[in-house]
This record gives structure tokens, C-alpha cells and sequence, in this order.
């Protein structure tokens, strides 16, 4: 594969003239990040600031139901934002991209054979198939219960106390890092969309309940990652620990 775009890296541009894949990364293979602004792909676009992978990015524009497209479902069947391009296919399903983006780029996370592997995968997992789920549960739950309005609120009100749990649980049990590791990008990225959407009573999702939380998202909310992130998705200054819904460039979230 040759790839003569332009690819922004961590703010630059640089040229990658020439990757070439054959099941490994022999150069910098350029990525495809398939997103819509402050959807879960800002999680997956943090992790390629991080790694300093060069990627670029394809709107998903929800306003016109594009991740239900013909072209998108290809990407992913499920109809679910984020889709990544990579040498090895397209990668969908948050966890998946991150955990492959970390070992691939060998940066973000313990390395498989190290012994604080294990804990991150467990965590790792617990973000995808609990804390991310029971935020969908709680922003999309008439894709849970259909379009009755009680149930709806009756299982809104027992995923806010689900989560409160969740991210007590994290708070107390997150193994310490030296530096960011790709748990703090699920986690921020969690409890940004946990302050701002949903049901309009949000006083459960207040980030003084969480200490230790509080502590690593504003570590992240320094990096130039996030500074990247902010500016292409139009997020504001304190995207984790001030969030207020985006005025993005291009897109929506919604
Ligand atoms: N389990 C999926 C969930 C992804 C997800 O919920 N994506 C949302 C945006 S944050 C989406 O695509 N929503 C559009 C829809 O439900 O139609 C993952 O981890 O990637």
C-alpha cells in the first residue's frame, strides 16, 4: 500500500510516501479513523495522538444517518461509530481498536508478557462491556426497552445508579500509572459524555465523588493530545473535568 496524503501527527503534517503492509507494520501504515465529534472514535483518535500514529479521519455525519449507509455498514455491520481503517482490516468496537493500537504501536499499555497485564486487560474490559454499555443504555435506552416512555425512565434511573457504581469501582480500584495509559482515554472519555448527555438530571455524574479519577483526567486534559482533540472536534478548553456539548468544525454529535 502506498499512501502519498498528507497525515497529521500530533499538530504536523508529515509524509508517508511509502507504507508498505504485509501483516506488520515494516513503515508507518496510515490509518483511517471513521468518526463523528465527541463520539466514541474520540477515544481511538486520542490513542493515535498519543502513539503518534499517522492517521486521518472520515466524518461520519450523523445528521444524515450516515453511520446506517450502505458504505459504513461495510465497514462495520453494526452501525456503530468508531470504525478504524488498518492494514489488517477495519477494526470496530472501541476496546478492540485501543487494545490493537497499543500493542501494535507498543505504547499505552502494559506489553502482554509483563505482569501488570493482566489488570489492564481486566479494566480494560470493564470499560467496554460495563461502564461504555451502561452509558449506552442510558443515552440510546429506547434501543433497550423500545419506545415506551416509563420503562424508559425506570431503566435510565437504575443505569444512573449502575454507573455511580461503576465509576466508585474505578475510582478506587484503577491500578496506578507512571503516566497515561489508554484506561484514562476510555475512562475521561466516559465521563465527559456522562456530565453532558443523557437525562437531564446529571448531578449524580459529579466528578468530586471520584478523587482519583478527577486526578488522572486532568493529568490527560494537559497532554497535546487532548489539545489536538479539542481542536478538531471542537470540544472546549476542559473537555474531562469542565465539559459542555461541542461546537465542532464539522459534524455532529448527535
Ligand atoms: N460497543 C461500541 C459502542 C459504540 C457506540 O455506542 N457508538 C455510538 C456513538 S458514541 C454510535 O455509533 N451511535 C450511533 C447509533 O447508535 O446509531 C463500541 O465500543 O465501539
Amino acid at each position: 500500500m502506498v499512501c502519498e496524503q498528507p497525515v497529521r501527527v500530533l499538530g504536523q503534517v508529515r509524509r508517508f510516501p511509502d507504507s508498505t503492509v504485509s501483516g506488520f507494520v515494516r513503515h508507518q501504515a496510515m490509518y483511517v479513523l471513521h468518526y463523528a465529534p465527541d463520539n466514541a472514535s474520540l477515544i481511538i483518535r486520542l490513542a493515535l495522538e498519543e502513539l503518534g500514529a499517522p492517521y486521518r479521519t472520515a466524518l461520519v455525519d450523523r445528521r444524515v444517518g450516515d453511520q446506517r449507509s450502505p458504505a459504513f455498514l461495510e465497514k462495520n455491520p453494526n452501525g456503530l461509530i468508531p470504525a478504524l481503517e488498518t492494514p489488517d482490516g477495519v477494526l470496530f468496537e472501541t476496546g478492540a481498536a485501543l487494545l490493537w493500537l497499543c500493542d501494535r504501536h507498543g505504547g499505552l499499555a502494559p506489553v502482554p508478557h509483563s505482569s501488570a497485564r493482566g489488570d489492564f486487560l481486566k479494566w480494560l474490559f470493564f470499560c467496554s462491556n460495563t461502564l461504555h454499555a451502561n452509558l449506552r443504555g442510558l443515552f440510546y435506552p429506547q434501543y433497550f426497552v423500545g419506545p415506551d416512555h416509563a420503562a424508559q425512565k425506570c431503566l435510565t434511573a437504575q443505569l444512573q445508579d449502575n454507573l455511580i457504581h461503576d465509576f466508585g469501582i474505578i475510582d478506587k480500584c484503577l491500578p496506578e500509572t507512571p503516566d497515561v495509559d489508554a484506561l484514562d482515554l476510555y475512562v475521561a472519555a466516559c465521563l465527559r459524555w456522562a456530565q453532558i448527555y443523557g437525562p437531564e438530571d446529571r448531578n449524580w455524574a459529579d466528578l468530586a465523588k471520584w478523587p482519583r479519577l478527577l486526578a488522572r483526567i486532568l493529568r490527560l486534559e494537559a497532554r497535546p493530545s487532548v489539545a489536538a482533540l479539542v481542536k478538531a472536534e471542537g470540544l472546549g478548553a476542559r473537555p474531562f473535568t469542565r465539559p459542555h456539548r461541542p461546537t465542532p468544525p464539522e459534524g455532529s454529535a448527535q
